[in-house]
C-alpha cells in the first residue's frame, strides 16, 4: 500500500509542475491538485485502516478538544480570554461539528464578533504568534482556507456556538489536528476588505488566546452536547419569562 501512496505523490508533483501555457492552466492545476488531493486522502484512510466496513459507523468518529488560553505575549489589560473548542467527525471525509465555548471578552463588547480560524502551527512558545498564517494546504484565498470559521457573536462576555458542516478535517494529509484554532480581537472581513491582508486572513486584528487541537475520546463532546442542551433550554425558558 505504501508504495501506492508514494506513486500517487509523484502523480500530485507532476500534476503541479506541468502547467502548460493555455489560459485556464492555473484552474486545470487547481482541478489536479483537488483530484489528486481526494484520491491520497482515499489511499491514506485505507493505509491507516479507518474506512470502516460501510465507510462509517461509531468507531471510525474522531473527536478533538482544544483548551483555549489568553495569548501569552499579551498585555494584561487585554482581555483574558479562555475556553474550549471541540471538533467532531463521523466518518473520514466528512465535515466536522464542532462546539465553540469561550469566555473573557469585555462585557461592553456585546453584540461584537470575533473571527475564528485554524493557524499552521500548533506552537504557542510566542503565544499565539507563533501558530503561523492561517492552515492553507490548497494555496487559495481567505476565507476559502479549511478552517476560516467566520465570526461569532458575543453575549455578555462569553460566546457559545454549535456548528455544522465545517470544511475542515481530523484525518487525511490536510488533517488540522497538532494546528492551532486562535481567536482574534475583531470581525473578520472574510475576504472584502479591498487589501491583500484581507484575502490572507480577513484583518481580524490581535490574536487574542489560541489553543492546540489534540485527539480525544468521545466523553468531552458528550458533556458539551448535554450541556448545551441545557444551557439552550435555560435561555429558551428565561426569554418566555421576559416576554
Ligand atoms: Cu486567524
Ligand atoms: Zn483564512
Amino acid at each position: 500500500m505504501l508504495p501506492l501512496l508514494c506513486a500517487c505523490l509523484l502523480l500530485v508533483a507532476r500534476a503541479s509542475g506541468g502547467s502548460d501555457v493555455s489560459s485556464d492552466a492555473h484552474f486545470n492545476t487547481e482541478e489536479h491538485i483537488r483530484d489528486m488531493h481526494a484520491k491520497v486522502t482515499e489511499i491514506w484512510q485505507e493505509v491507516t485502516g479507518r474506512q470502516a466496513a460501510g465507510g462509517g459507523g461509531p468507531d471510525a468518529t474522531l473527536y478533538t478538544a482544544c483548551h483555549v488560553r489568553p495569548s501569552a505575549t499579551l498585555d494584561a489589560s487585554e482581555p483574558q480570554v479562555t475556553g474550549l473548542v471541540l471538533f467532531r467527525q463521523l466518518a473520514p471525509g466528512a465535515r466536522l461539528d464542532a462546539f465553540f465555548e469561550l469566555e473573557g471578552f469585555p462585557a461592553e463588547s456585546n453584540g461584537s464578533s470575533h473571527a475564528i480560524h485554524v493557524h499552521q502551527f500548533g506552537d504557542m512558545s510566542q503565544g499565539c504568534e507563533s501558530t503561523g498564517p492561517h492552515y492553507n494546504p490548497l494555496g487559495v484565498q481567505h476565507p476559502q482556507h479549511p478552517g476560516d470559521f467566520g465570526n461569532f457573536p458575543v453575549r455578555d462576555g462569553s460566546l457559545w456556538k454549535y456548528r455544522t458542516g465545517l470544511a475542515a478535517s481530523l484525518s487525511g494529509p490536510h488533517s488540522i489536528v497538532g494546528r492551532a484554532v486562535v481567536v482574534h480581537a475583531g470581525e473578520d472581513d472574510l475576504g472584502r476588505g479591498g487589501n491583500p491582508a484581507s484575502l490572507e486572513n480577513g484583518n481580524a486584528g490581535r490574536r487574542l488566546a489560541c489553543c492546540v487541537v489534540g485527539l480525544s475520546g468521545p466523553a468531552p463532546w458528550a458533556r458539551q452536547a448535554l450541556e448545551h442542551t441545557e444551557r439552550k433550554k435555560r435561555r429558551r425558558e428565561s426569554e418566555c419569562k421576559a416576554a
